[in-house]
């Protein structure tokens, strides 16, 4: 009971700490730097709104260079907006990240959608594990309906999806020893999102897992808190896992949509002309994204290669993985809300 009324008393400071330094129309004096970007951003007639964007990913990032489009691609519109860009979890973590924006003092971020399952269960189809193969089944099920019912679902929760990006197939890593075949995970302590799923799947293969913000990360595999974790391969090369994590083990068994989410409040403050312009650059960004992310994650491989002990799960032994994860696919089924998981599930036969 304490534990959570410290938790909301530190998210109310949170939240008042980071609304004082948030929309003050002071800011946008003339000259007034972008504290991420560097970019000096004269504000035309002090009616600039400032769209500050949270990420939990670096400045390396693929996630982070498809913002600075998003940016360009806003401000080359209009003078009225101005885009500020924070990484590496600066403002927040995902979850806090998206309460802040059903609360109105943030308005932006691009979390993986597993954190997302707390507000929208439906958006855990993709925690699945073992479901999407490839990405070309993975766009025609983003772009098709089920992409366009989960954005729907969202903005019943004060936030509105404006596209999909990319966060990408997660692969594991660990620094204890190489995973060739499941019994290799056995008592492995698995850093996971904060998603049930992903806890219920690594729990079933033979691990130990332990959900944590995408911010404690780093520092809890330099602590050997945990032994490993799981992350597509940008992230991997870009976050410099390879400092603290020796073994590098493809599986693909999951693949991660980033959700590009703006407050609703946020939204509705914005003049028609204003929305089509955002609207307009998070999808077109998402495209530049899915493009950097795919070819990121080429490059990062074999960079990767060189820097810890790769190996790659064989077809017939990540039989026994998908066995072992079945009876949690059935399990949440229903936390999920069967129709939908069935819809989700025959919508990539129909795209394989
Ligand atoms: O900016 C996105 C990150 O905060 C996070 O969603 C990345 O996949 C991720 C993880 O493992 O937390």
């Amino acid at each position: 009971m304490k534990k959570n009324l410290m938790l909301i008393f530190s998210l109310l400071l949170l939240t008042v700490f980071v609304a004082a330094c948030g929309n003050d129309k002071s800011d946008n004096t003339e000259g007034s730097a972008d504290a991420a970007t560097g970019d000096d951003k004269a504000a035309s007639n002090g009616e600039t709104k400032k769209l500050r964007i949270s990420l939990g990913l670096n400045d390396k990032t693929p996630l982070y260079k498809s913002s600075e489009k998003f940016k360009e691609l806003v401000e080359e519109k209009t003078d009225s907006l101005n885009v500020e860009i924070y990484h590496s979890g600066q403002i927040a973590d995902d979850r806090s990240a998206i309460e802040m924006l059903q609360f109105g003092t943030l308005e932006i971020t691009i979390p993986s959608t597993a954190p997302f399952t707390s507000f929208v269960p439906e958006y855990g189809v993709f925690d699945l594990p073992f479901t999407l193969k490839n990405t070309d089944v993975v766009d025609k099920v983003l772009q098709g309906e089920i992409g366009d019912e989960l954005a729907e679902k969202a903005s019943e929760q004060g936030v509105k999806q404006l596209a999909w990006w990319e966060n990408g197939f997660r692969q594991l890593t660990d620094s204890k020893r190489p995973v060739k075949t499941i019994e290799d995970l056995k008592g492995l302590k698995i850093r996971t999102m904060e998603n049930d799923i992903h806890l219920g799947a690594w729990k079933a293969m033979g691990a130990n897992p332990t959900p944590m913000a995408f911010t404690e990360l780093f520092t809890a595999m330099q602590q050997k808190t945990v032994d490993g974790q799981e992350n597509p391969y940008p992230t991997i090369l870009l976050e410099k896992y390879p400092e603290v994590q020796k073994y590098l083990t493809e599986t693909n068994h999951i693949y991660s949509p980033f959700i590009f989410l703006i407050s609703q409040k946020t939204w509705d403050g914005l003049t028609p002309e204003e929305q089509e312009i955002v609207e307009s650059a998070a999808i077109e960004a998402g495209e530049h994204n899915r493009q950097l992310s795919r070819e990121t994650a080429k490059s990062a491989l074999e960079e990767l290669k060189g820097q810890m002990e790769y190996n790659k799960v064989s077809d017939e032994e990540l039989e026994a993985f998908r066995e072992a994860v079945q009876p949690v696919i059935e399990k949440h089924k229903s936390s999920i809300g069967e129709e939908f998981v069935e819809k989700y599930l025959n919508e990539i036969k129909n795209a394989e």
